[in-house]
This record gives structure tokens, C-alpha cells and sequence, in this order.
């Protein structure tokens, strides 16, 4: 169903409305391999072409408009459309497309930037490694990690932990680091040296707990695995704030103050892999603020650029930053692109933009409480089993049976795709959510104003309905 078909504005898509959709389609399915993606199923079906944004909303080769309900890949945090970007774009363009940084050499807009970002960032991170994205920037954690311990006399500290149900990239080392299951089996990976424990999911692991307590179980839960594998041997332990990827899984208030406690315990540095919860997602800067946490490394991208132009990178506190620089020589270490000039311009328009327009305090005050309260009262659709939502990001548990409490609602068989039918009635009506099994997400761009979060809530009860009719007509309610 075309939704509110023909509302394209006008000049700037004139030219990519005339687009042929379906010859489009077969040259995408004759040549592009997209990332996570079933090839097969996706040349049956068809891509759907993207042509245009604007604010919070996109519109596709045949002209529907949709609310971009995940800023394109939790990144447009400030909205399509934003000309003073592409203008800072272009300028930069014209005067320097490209210089390396290796060789003792520098760029503007890579010296601005990171003097920009050592004045964001939490107290302590003065200094900034540039990569293209949040893959690499998780490897250079990893090889910061790695040289930081070789550097302190102690290269047996070489373990690193993670989470299972983490997000940490799709590189060899951010795949490793990440705890995607379906990632792994697909090849010999986590590589040797990391090591997951159970994620802080309470609805999957906090039955007969309260979120207090459960909090500082999961926490214990890193302190068990750091005595079951040696203190001496763990270099460090990574996690996302809140993950994103994973189903937007909020950890309860007590589990990060507690993880801080048992890495300064056993003297492990702690990274906070930012790429999804920095620069303004959760309502603060960085997710570490609001979490209560002192990071060692904060490997960042998305945001950082509201994905205009690709860049991420690793804000390098100051214990790791003396040792590389006071005791280190070279780093061997670095990217083609690293510090690239045009992608460091991006940014800093974008980061202006963000405090210009003060969408970090508008999220902590304004739009964020108002997500909250409209998804808490999606909780009470026949369909949805318990809603959360932190920030400019939210989520939602499809289940078939509903019941008094997180634990007691009855879910979907995995194997029915109860999500991914619900994702399609989404995108169908106009509002783009992202489906994690039967937990559907939402991560808008912080432009959203409170009467487009009430819109966008809105069109997703109507796809919640449509949906609850479509799994009682498949004979999979209880
Ligand atoms: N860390 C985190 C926390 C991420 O969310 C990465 C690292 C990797 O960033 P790059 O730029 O290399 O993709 C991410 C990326 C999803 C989805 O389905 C999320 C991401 C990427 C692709 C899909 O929600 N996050």
C-alpha cells in the first residue's frame, strides 16, 4: 500500500521521482550485495528505493513518504535536509578533498575537530583517533588496548570481555568483540582472547528480582568471569550504555555503577563503544554520563556526523593516551582516512548544529520524557508485553499472551517472524521500525519534535493493530 503517495516536496527530488523503480530493483539484485542481507530473498522481493529526506521523514522511488523512525541507521541525529552540511561539505571539497594524516602531516578541519570533541567529551579524554567508522573504530580499541598493557609491563593482560547480544561491528575484531551469535557461526570467530558473559536483560534473565538487584547480579557476572580467567590476563571489558542493535536493552541503574567498581578493582580498562549512544542519543553527550561511568576508551561514528558523511573514531582518555604518547613511539596503527578532511568538516557543522539548536537538553527534557510516556502507554496494546525507553530511543516486546508482569508474558514461537511481519505493516504505513527478533525498536532523529513522536506513536499502533489482526488470522495467538 503506497502511503500518502505523491507527497514528495517538490526541486530537489524532481529528478530521482522519475526514477524507474523496478529497473532500479533489477540492476540492485543483478549487482549489489547488501550488508545483512538473504541475496535470494531480497532479488524475489525487491529493494526499496530511497530517494529523498527531509526533517524526520524519507521518500521512497515511488514517491511514499515515511517517517524515519531510526535516523537511518541510528544516525541522522539532526535530520535530513541540512544544507548548511553539505555547504561545509562542499566547501571543504573545493579547498582540500583529501590530505593523509600519517608523515607528520595535518588537516583544519581534523585539528578543529578533535579539539572540538576533547571539549565534549566526559573530563579526561583530551585526545582523539580518527577512523571512517564504528567497525574500526572498535578495532583501534582492541589495538589500544592490546599496546596499553604491553606498555605497562604487562603483556599477558591480552583477554578482553564482552557481552553476548552485543553490537560491536562487523570487521574480524568487531565481530569477535560483539556477541552476534548468527555473526560468529558464520565463521572462526570470536578470535582467541574474547570472551562473552550474559547481557543485563531483564525480562530475559531478572525473574524473581527486582531491577535493583538484578542490576548488580549481571554486573557480578564480569567480576565471576574475570576470577574464572585470571585478573592478571584481562586487558578490558566493552559493552554499549544501552545496546542498540541487540533490541535496545536498557541495563537497570545499578549495573554500571557496579561494573566501574569491578574494573577499578582488578585495574582492567573499561570501553564504552559509544557508535549508537553518543552525541546526544540517551540525552547527554555521551551514554557514559548518563550511565554513571568512567571510560578508558569511547570508540564513536553514527552521530558524530548524523551519517552524512562517514566518519567514527576513539576518544582516548587519559591513562591510555599517556602511555601511548609518553612511553609508546610510533602506533602502528591507522587508515587511509583517518582524520579524513571533508568527513571532519561534516562533523563539525553537524556538532554546531547539535548545540546550536541544543537537541542534547532537548532530548533530556523534553522529547525524551515524551517517548516514554508514549511508549509506556503502547504497553497496554493487546499485542505488546512491556515497553522501555531511554532517551531518544525505544522498544517494545511482541508477545502472545500477555501477562502481570515482563516475565510472565508468553512470546511468539521465534521461528513464526511475528516481528518481521509487524516490521512489514510499519513500512507499509509509513513509519520505519527496526525488528530484533519480536522486540521492535525505535532510535528517531533528535530533531523529532513531541508532536511528531505523537505521530509517529500513532501510525505505530495502527501497524500494531493490523498486526494483531494478521497474526489472530495466521492462528498464532493464544
Ligand atoms: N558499535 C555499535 C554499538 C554499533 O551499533 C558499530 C559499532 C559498527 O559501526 P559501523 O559504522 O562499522 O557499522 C555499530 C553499528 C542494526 C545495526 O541492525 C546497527 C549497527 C550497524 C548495522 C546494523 O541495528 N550499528
Amino acid at each position: 500500500m503506497a502511503f500518502e503517495a505523491g507527497l514528495c516536496a517538490p526541486a530537489r527530488d524532481e529528478v530521482d521521482t522519475r526514477l524507474d523503480t523496478r529497473a532500479l530493483q533489477q540492476l540492485d539484485s543483478a549487482h549489489f550485495l547488501h550488508p545483512f542481507t538473504d541475496h535470494g530473498a531480497l532479488s524475489t522481493r525487491g529493494a526499496r528505493v530511497m530517494v529523498r529526506g527531509e526533517g524526520i521523514y524519507l521518500w521512497d522511488s515511488d514517491g511514499n513518504k515515511t517517517i524515519d523512525g531510526m535516523s537511518g541507521l541510528w544516525c541522522v541525529n539532526v535530520g535530513y535536509g541540512r544544507t548548511s552540511i553539505t555547504q561545509a561539505v562542499a566547501r571543504q571539497m573545493d579547498v582540500l578533498p583529501f590530505y593523509n594524516t600519517f608523515f607528520n602531516t595535518t588537516n583544519v578541519p581534523a585539528v578543529k575537530l578533535a579539539e572540538k570533541l576533547a571539549a565534549l567529551a566526559p573530563p579526561g579524554f583530551e585526545h582523539v583517533f580518527f577512523t571512517s567508522s564504528g567497525s574500526e573504530a572498535n578495532d583501534t580499541a582492541l589495538r589500544m588496548v592490546w599496546r596499553y598493557w604491553q606498555l605497562m609491563g604487562q603483556p599477558e593482560r591480552h583477554v578482553v570481555i564482552s557481552r553476548r547480544n552485543a553490537y560491536h561491528g562487523s570487521t574480524i575484531a568487531g565481530a569477535s568483540l560483539g556477541g552476534m551469535a548468527g555473526m560468529h557461526a558464520q565463521g572462526a570467530l570470536p578470535i582467541p582472547g574474547i570472551h562473552h558473559i550474559e547481557q543485563p536483560n531483564f525480562a530475559e534473565h531478572g525473574r524473581g528480582l527486582s531491577e535493583t538487584e538484578f542490576g548488580l547480579l549481571a554486573a557480578d557476572w564480569l567480576e565471576q568471569k574475570i576470577l574464572e580467567l585470571g585478573p592478571e590476563r584481562v586487558a578490558a571489558f566493552i559493552g554499549e550504555p544501552v545496546q542498540g542493535a541487540g533490541g535496545v536493552i536498557i541495563p537497570p541503574q545499578t549495573y554500571w555503577p557496579q561494573i566501574q567498581r569491578i574494573c577499578d578493582k582488578y585495574g582492567i580498562l573499561l570501553v564504552s563503544d559509544e557508535v549508537i549512544c553518543g552525541f546526544g542519543r540517551l540525552g547527554t553527550w555521551f551514554g557514559s554520563e548518563r550511565m554513571g561511568m568512567r571510560p578508558d576508551l569511547i570508540p564513536f561514528a553514527k552521530g558524530v556526523t548524523s551519517g552524512y558523511v562517514p566518519l567514527g573514531g576513539v576518544l582516548v582518555g587519559e591513562r591510555v593516551a599517556r602511555a601511548l604518547i609518553e612511553r609508546g613511539g610510533d602506533f602502528n596503527h591507522g587508515f587511509t582516512y583517518s582524520g579524513h578532511p571533508v568527513a571532519c568538516a561534516a562533523a563539525l557543522e553537524n556538532l554546531r548544529i547539535i548545540e546550536d539548536e541544543k537537541l542534547v537538553d532537548k532530548v533530556a527534557r523534553e522529547t525524551g520524557p515524551h517517548l516514554k510516556a508514549a511508549f509506556a502507554r503502547l504497553a497496554d496494546h493487546p499485542l505488546v508485553g512491556h515497553a522501555e525507553s531511554i532517551g531518544m530511543t525505544a522498544g517494545l516486546n511482541l508477545v502472545r499472551r500477555k501477562g502481570a508482569t515482563v516475565h510472565d508474558c508468553e512470546p511468539f514461537a521465534r521461528a513464526l517472524g511475528a516481528g518481521m511481519v509487524c516490521r512489514q505493516h510499519m513500512f507499509d504505513n509509513g513509519v520505519i521500525m527496526r525488528a530484533v527478533g519480536d522486540r521492535m525498536i525505535v532510535a528517531p532523529p533528535l530533531v523529532m519534535s513531541c508532536a511528531q513522536i505523537d505521530e509517529m506513536v500513532e501510525r505505530i499502533r495502527v501497524c500494531l493493530d493490523l498486526t494483531l489482526k494478521d497474526v489472530v488470522g495466521r492462528g498464532w495467538m493464544g
